[in-house]
């Protein structure tokens, strides 16, 4: 899966270049079982067993920087009472071991920043680049700039494989996603989407208008570093339209510019399964 390797078996990635060693993680969803709460449902809260993993994580890469790729929380714009005591207190614990912590919003973060101790540093749901790579949550587009990376990295969907056997027994597991992307049509959707009309080349127009030049040529979707969540069965035969799930997918996935179905699929220990489309037959 080069150049962007996972740490085999966390669902995590270090990005280096020179002297710089990025640990990115996604959809930590903190928190998530204080809603199962409030229904009834006692699960204790998982966070000290997710900053554990972290610190283990920070203790055999040593990044120099560590990037939360969105939903770092789980309840949407409420802060729960949980968060107030234990996010807080999670942050500043792996602040101590890396100085340099950026969090890229995702649909979950509305209300992160009373959370954070002020060293973090949030950034928009629009993005981050680091050299060839351009980082973003996935819930809504990425800024101009990084469709001048050669390869998205994008979370938010966490997916996940599903297996039935004959007696209708379903195991899933979280696998990684590393798809082609089309440049030129992803480029297309997007001026669309800023209102352009897009009468010549979109990687003409993307140059005009923003001074980029389009190299994007890969998408991969990472799985959720919260391994407790449910996630998307990427190989799941729809039926009829599903429009509630297109809107969850989000605006890349949707603009038809990445190969989904020739998309290849690895394990958390790096096992190559197939492409999604091998796999249909199996969800
Ligand atoms: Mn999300």
């Amino acid at each position: 899966m080069l150049p962007i390797k996972p740490i085999q078996p966390y669902p995590a990635l270090l990005l280096r270049r020179k002297a710089e060693r990025i640990l990115v993680v996604a959809d930590l969803h903190l928190g998530w079982e204080a809603l199962l709460i409030q229904k009834g449902v006692h699960i204790p809260s998982q966070t000290p067993r997710i900053l554990d993993k972290i610190l283990r994580l920070i203790k055999k890469c040593k990044p120099t920087r560590l990037i939360f790729l969105g939903d770092v929380k789980d309840a949407i714009a409420k802060v729960e009472m949980e968060e107030w005591r234990d996010i807080p207190n999670f942050f500043e614990t792996i602040n101590k071991k890396v100085p340099d912590i950026q969090v890229v919003r995702g649909n979950h973060d509305g209300t992160l920043e009373p959370l954070l101790p002020e060293t973090v540093k949030i950034l928009p749901s629009t993005g981050v680049v680091f050299g060839n790579v351009g980082l973003f949550h996935g819930h809504a587009w990425p800024s101009p700039e990084l469709l001048g990376c050669r390869s998205l990295i994008t979370s938010h969907i966490h997916p996940m494989v599903a297996f039935r056997d004959p007696m209708g027994f379903r195991m899933t597991r979280q696998v990684w996603v590393k798809a082609a992307c089309d440049g030129e049509r992803l480029a297309k959707s997007f001026l669309k989407h800023l209102g352009a009309k897009v009468t010549s080349s979109p990687s003409t127009l993307l140059r005009e208008q923003f001074n980029v030049r389009l190299r994007v040529s890969q998408l991969f979707i990472m799985p959720a570093f919260n391994e407790f969540l449910g996630g998307r069965p990427i190989n799941e035969r729809r039926r009829g339209k599903d429009a509630k799930s297109r809107t969850f997918i989000g605006p890349v996935l949707r603009s038809g510019s990445v190969d989904i179905d020739n998309a290849e699929t690895y394990l958390l220990d790096g096992t190559f399964l197939g492409t999604i489309s091998q796999l249909r037959k199996f969800g």
